[in-house]
């Protein structure tokens, strides 16, 4: 299933055709850990960085990120230097923007993830803005951007990755003009409806609007933000078609490109014996428990973690015969910690499992297991395997990979995916179990249903899913957008 990392690599190259790729993205793609005198790099888990490694190695590409994790006292840079002396090579050039700590608190906990986040998200409540983020917001745009201009050649692909960028194509296109410029979203882009309680609303739109092609995960994303474009920019702004507009005399393309994972990868690491013996455990481990449901998430309030748990306390209650037979298993890696919202809700998660387990729990079997950190990908993978059915119902998601990646992790086409609609991966995971996530009683029904489908429906439903996600995986997702950049700069020039 699926093409090699090779000809892949090849194929983008061959549409770069000599061209350099300058990623710029918040996180960076390497860490470099210091253990005493000893470096070692970790590249940073996701499917961005796995499929354009590869790429970046081969086509002598640069990543601008922000300098990052600070370890001892050193950040990003620091630690590149301290590599180079100690010839640990750095797979590509990482060129890393120095932010302070006050940049980091406005500009990334503050703007971007406490107020694009829950708006884009249809939060509205949690949002509150803030004069003093948006100003660092902009602050650290521009110096993306600055980084960007000082780095970039006039035939180089720029491309920048999501919403904490939101202003840098502009800046960038302010210093050259002739720049070659692509987003991507990965967070839904909503409503207008939505989107225009946001006071900054045609700063964010201008600061887009600097790119010649603008990708989003859905054909919906897309299509609301022409619409915001159009209505918010009128008089600016000329919708030409539905993939097409006019802005400051450039033609820009508006599109959807679903991202996806590394299909084969997941798919490899399920058929690895010590995966198989490691789900086995974790099977072994929740006995007498018939059947498995499984939660895999970042802590996060859009993904429905709260609601998740309350369905499955309806679901002890509505169908008592499963109490004993049936575990959940929820495994969150904390995220953004720092924002106050992220630790009220990891307090209600912890008082929501207590609560539930206290009410349910019968002769040493305990409904709900919660474990409240990060695991390697081998072994969240023994858990998805190890799982009858995941349970994916977050209130709203721009795609959500974990539902891709459970698929991914049943080479034997057993187990089933329940799955959100407000997800982007909904619109193409259709052989899912579709719920409504508000719809606590749709979901609980669903879970029983699965639970009760033939075990052949199960299968062909998983199968299907399957082949759709080996087919449009990460390296589908990275060819469509590269070869579109070029269509788009085509059309422009
Ligand atoms: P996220 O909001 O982070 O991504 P998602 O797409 O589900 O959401 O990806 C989460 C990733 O974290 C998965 O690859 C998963 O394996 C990993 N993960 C989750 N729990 C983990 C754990 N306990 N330990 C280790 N790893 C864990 C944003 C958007 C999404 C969009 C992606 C990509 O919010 O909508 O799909 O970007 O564009």
């Amino acid at each position: 299933m699926g093409i090699s990392v090779e000809s892949f690599a090849a194929d983008v190259l061959t549409l770069l055709n000599g061209r350099q790729l300058i990623v710029v993205s918040n996180r960076e793609p390497y860490q470099i850990k210091r253990h005493n005198t000893n470096l070692t790099l970790e590249k940073t888990t996701g499917g961005l960085v796995s499929a354009l490694d590869t790429v970046l190695q081969q086509s002598n590409g640069l990543w601008i990120c922000w300098s990052g994790t600070q370890e001892q006292g050193c950040d990003f840079n620091d630690l590149c230097r301290l590599a180079e002396l100690n010839r640990v090579a750095l797979p590509y050039r990482i060129q890393a923007v120095r932010l302070s700590s006050e940049e980091i608190q406005h500009y990334y906990f503050g703007f971007a993830n406490q107020q694009l986040w829950p708006l884009f998200h249809y939060f509205p409540f949690r949002h509150a803005f803030s004069e003093e983020d948006w100003k660092h917001y902009t602050m650290v745009n521009y110096k993306f951007a600055r980084a960007v201009a000082e780095n970039a050649g006039p035939e180089d692909l720029i491309w920048v990755q999501d919403y904490h960028l939101m202003r840098v194509p502009e800046y960038v296109r302010q210093f050259k003009p002739k720049a070659n410029l692509g987003f991507f979203c990965h967070i839904p882009f909503p409503h207008y409806e939505m989107f225009r309680t946001l006071p900054t609303r045609r700063e964010i739109l201008q600061g887009i609007l600097g790119s010649d092609l603008i990708g989003f995960h859905t054909p919906l994303y897309a299509r609301y933000f022409m619409e915001c474009a159009e209505f918010i920019l009128a008089g600016e702004v000329k919708v030409l078609d539905d993939q097409t507009l006019n802005y400051q005399g450039r033609t820009i393309r508006v599109q959807a490109f679903p991202i996806s994972i590394d299909f084969n990868a997941v798919n490899a690491l399920a058929l690895q014996s010590s995966v198989d013996e490691a789900a086995l455990q974790i099977r072994q481990a929740l006995q007498p428990a018939e059947f498995v449901g499984l939660g895999v998430d970042r802590l996060d309030y859009t993904k429905g973690i709260l609601e998740r748990l309350e369905c499955i306390a309806l679901f002890f209650k509505r169908f008592p015969q499963y109490r004993r037979r049936l575990v959940f298993v929820q495994v969150a890696v904390p995220s953004r910690m720092e924002v106050p919202e992220y630790q009220r809700m990891k307090q209600d998660i912890d008082e929501a499992v207590g609560r539930i387990n206290g009410m349910f729990s019968e002769d040493g079997w305990v409904p709900i297991h919660y474990f409240y950190r990060g695991y390697p990908m081998e072994e969240l993978v023994a858990y998805y395997k190890a799982a009858d059915f995941a349970l994916v119902n977050p209130l709203r998601d721009g795609m959500n990979l974990v539902a891709k990646e459970y698929c991914a992790a049943r080479p034997d086409e057993s187990g089933a995916l329940i799955l959100s609609e407000m997800t982007g991966a909904a619109y193409q995971l259709t052989e899912s179990y579709l719920v409504n996530p508000y719809d606590h009683p749709q979901v609980v029904q669903t879970i029983y249903n699965v639970l009760n489908e033939s075990p052949r429906e199960r299968q062909r439903r998983m199968k299907s899913l399957r082949e759709g996600i080996a087919r449009d995986n990460i390296e589908a997702w990275l060819l469509q957008y590269v070869g579109a950049f070029l269509d788009a700069l085509g059309q422009r020039d």
